[in-house]
């Protein structure tokens, strides 16, 4: 065997258990484990059977995603699967936790599978720009039929055990949770079934007529999206291969599939995207500092930021306390959260019952005091920095010690916050992006005095309530927002100069932004901008007011109004184009005395995404991030940068640093704007590109 694959004997069942920490990625020696040890038993007379299982939290949850960047290293996984198939004794696959893409295909190409209540089945390769590569998109079709196999290949559709019971891929669920025993239980009777016709391999696709009409649809559905992914495209191309040809030619269709997609830019982009979120969560700093258990969370502001907060521990299963000093306000976001619910049900997402008891972990208040013994308060008020320090002082005078007092605020000075209280060492940022029970990103930011037990259990926080946590530091903006307000200015700038609002957005949305920066404004609200505007202005900072200020005192405040930069038909979310917008626009250029000009795509793409990259190496020059892959995954889980061209760093390296940097020089030089200016990061790291490339072709 190998150190992760073990072998034992009882009685007649053999017993092959993997043991890879964390997950039981299949990687290379678990893979030669598998088949020394059903070699073994194949070869053993006393042997009637072979239940397959693995220790720890979960089954196989898929390949070794990290070998992939490595040359193939045999045995394959399709040597593995084929050979598990091939098997004259029946082969048991005992699920628990995740049986997840090469996991899932181990567990097809056994001859029976068992799996416990809580197991949970996917094929993710999708995910990651891949297909499933070790017979997944032959033999899933075959036992669960072609629609679900769609769902779950093309979509990355995950489904429980009763519905891989349901659909064919699971032949028992455990009612006790010893696999080991259910596998001894049922090896007598399994071993005499045998494993006649029960190779998945050899079955022909049920509902053949309903399968390829299936296939057809989606077929056009997917032309009509215009989707620029191709993982997506290749996967049902390995699903129409095995409704046209037997098995081993669809595997080989697949095989091909798999392997042009292993080495795509797509694929190399998802994954630093996937391990860079893991990255996010390992700080040194934090390694010996241990979070406190939350137990009960207040949420303070009931308007659309605080119930989707709300919303989120709910979701998490945290009793939820929703504060508002306005009863009419509070019973509108209570109102609001049980109509969440309760279209989560329509839709089938969840059950009463699970809903029911979600809405039951739901309090509220209008009395501070009753906040006095809650763990954590997560304030989503208005971004006012004199309403906040009031709130904060409040719960300084309220809450217990050691609570942590968290602001939600998406640009405010933290330590601000923070001295409005008396314990600074507590006081952190939770920004969460709306709408904030969907979005997965929450920036976790930092103050001066926050301590590392606080930073700690607010990362340990972001993970239990299934968001991505990226610590960060406290500027205007923190990392994310202060990216954007580069890429903002610069838009409306475009604008100005001669381009249409549709002509940038455009530019974004074929870049893979799924959508483009002016519909995201109007779909936040222009006003909100407009408003963080006119404090600073009233701060008396120099603010230049812009077309969109025009917009919005024209009341042209975004869908919310039915009009902002495009207009909205009732109940319709699409921008269309509106030529009284593009009529104030021109009456501001004529003001400005700006006569328009031809605006090319190009120079659309590169204002934009460069100056949202100097941005980011600046950010990075002032340690408010830790490092260029937590930018990444900022913008990944946050703003919908296109995660298969890995993030907008990973990108910027792949674009070029030198040609960034040169563009970024003559736009320096052009406008003298400090956006343009250099950031010393990004120089510093065309330097060093400049001195590698001059080293490695020296030799
Ligand atoms: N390979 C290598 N490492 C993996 C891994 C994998 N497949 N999955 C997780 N890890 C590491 C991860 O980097 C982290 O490492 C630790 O495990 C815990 O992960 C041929 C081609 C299983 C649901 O896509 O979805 O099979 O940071 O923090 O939140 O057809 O991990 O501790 O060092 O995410 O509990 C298909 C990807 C692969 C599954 C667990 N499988 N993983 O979530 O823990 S391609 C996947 C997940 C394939 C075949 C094809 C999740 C999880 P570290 P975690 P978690």
């Amino acid at each position: 065997m190998t150190s992760q694959v073990y072998y034992e004997r009882h009685q007649s069942l053999a017993v092959i258990r993997i043991n890879n920490p964390p997950v039981n990625a299949l990687s290379q020696s678990v893979r030669e484990g598998i088949l020394h040890a059903l070699e073994e038993a194949l070869a053993d007379d006393r042997i009637s059977a072979i239940g397959l299982l693995c220790e720890g939290r979960t089954f196989i949850a898929g390949a070794d995603i990290r070998e992939f960047s490595q040359p193939p290293q045999a045995p394959s996984l399709p040597e593995v699967t084929n050979a598990i198939e091939a098997s004259e004794k029946p082969v048991i696959a005992l699920i628990h936790g995740t049986a997840l893409g090469g996991g899932l295909e181990i567990a097809l190409a056994s001859h029976y599978r068992l799996a416990t209540k809580g197991a949970r089945f996917g094929m993710p390769e999708v995910n990651l720009g891949l297909i499933p590569g070790a017979g997944g998109t032959q033999r899933l079709p075959r036992l669960v039929g072609v629609p679900l196999a769609i769902e779950m290949i093309v979509h990355g559709r995950k489904i429980d055990a009763e519905q891989a019971y349901a659909s064919g891929l699971v032949d028992e669920i455990l009612k006790g949770d010893s696999l080991l025993q259910s596998c001894l239980d049922l090896c007598p009777s399994l071993t005499n079934i045998g494993v006649a016709g029960r190779r998945v391999s050899v079955r022909s696709i049920p509902k053949p007529v309903e399968a390829l009409a299936c296939l057809e649809a989606e077929e056009s559905r997917m032309r009509a999206s215009g989707a620029k992914r191709q993982a997506p495209v290749q996967c049902l191309r390995a699903i129409r291969a095995a409704v046209e040809h037997v098995f081993a030619e669809g595997a080989r269709v697949e095989r091909e599939l798999f392997l042009e997609c292993k080495g795509s830019d797509e694929h190399l982009g998802l994954a630093h995207a996937f391990f860079a979120e893991r990255r996010a969560i390992k700080i040194p700093e934090l390694a010996h500092a241990n979070p406190e258990p939350i137990r009960s969370v207040a949420v303070l502001g009931a308007g659309t930021m605080g119930r989707g907060i709300a919303i989120s521990f709910l979701d998490a299963g945290f009793p939820v306390c929703l504060f508002d000093i306005d009863q009419a306000a509070l019973e509108k976001g209570l109102n609001a959260i049980s109509k969440h619910y309760d279209r989560s049900v329509a839709k089938g997402r969840l059950s009463r019952e699970a809903a029911d008891n979600r809405i039951h972990g739901l309090n509220s208040t209008l009395n501070y005091d009753a906040l006095s013994d809650i763990d954590l308060i997560v304030e989503a008020a208005i971004e006012s920095m004199q309403i906040k320090c009031a709130i904060f002082k409040e719960l300084d005078r309220v809450c217990r010690p050691g609570a942590i007092l968290a602001s939600n605020t998406s640009t405010l000075d933290i330590d601000q916050i923070a001295a409005s209280t008396g314990r600074a060492a507590d006081v952190i940022g939770l920004h969460f992006f709306s709408p904030a029970n969907i979005m997965r990103l929450l920036e976790v930011v930092t103050g001066t005095n926050t301590s590392n037990t606080t930073k700690a259990t607010a990362m340990a926080l972001a993970k239990s309530i299934g968001k991505v946590g990226v610590l960060v530091g406290n500027c205007y903006g923190f990392v994310g927002n202060r990216i954007l307000y580069r890429r903002l200015p610069e838009a409306i700038s475009l604008v100005t100069e001669g381009a249409t609002p549709e002509q940038v957005d455009r530019v974004m949305t074929e870049f893979g932004f799924p959508m483009g920066q002016f519909a995201m404004s109007d779909l936040a609200g222009l006003d909100v901008g407009y408003r963080a505007r006119e404090e600073r202005r009233q701060s008396g900072e120099e603010v230049p007011r812009s077309w969109l200020d025009v917009l919005v005192e024209h009341g042209r405040l975004g869908q919310k109004s039915g009009a902002g930069v495009y207009r909205y038909e009732a109940g319709d979310r699409r921008p269309k184009e509106d030529e009284e917008a593009l009529r104030l626009i021109a009456a501001f250029r004529e003001a400005q005395g700006v006569v328009p000009r031809r605006v090319e795509d190009s120079e659309i793409r590169e204002r934009c995404l460069y100056v949202m990259v100097n941005e980011a190496f600046k950010i990075l020059d002032e340690g408010v991030a830790r490092c260029e892959s937590d930018i990444d995954v900022v913008w990944n889980c946050g703003y919908g940068f296109p995660a298969d061209k890995g993030g907008l760093m990973y990108w910027a390296r792949k674009e070029g640093l030198p040609f960034i940097l040169e563009r970024i020089r003559s736009l320096y030089g052009e406008t003298g704007l400090e956006q343009w200016q250099p950031a010393r990061g990004l120089l510093a790291a065309v330097d060093q590109a400049n001195f590698d490339a001059t080293t490695s072709s020296t030799g």
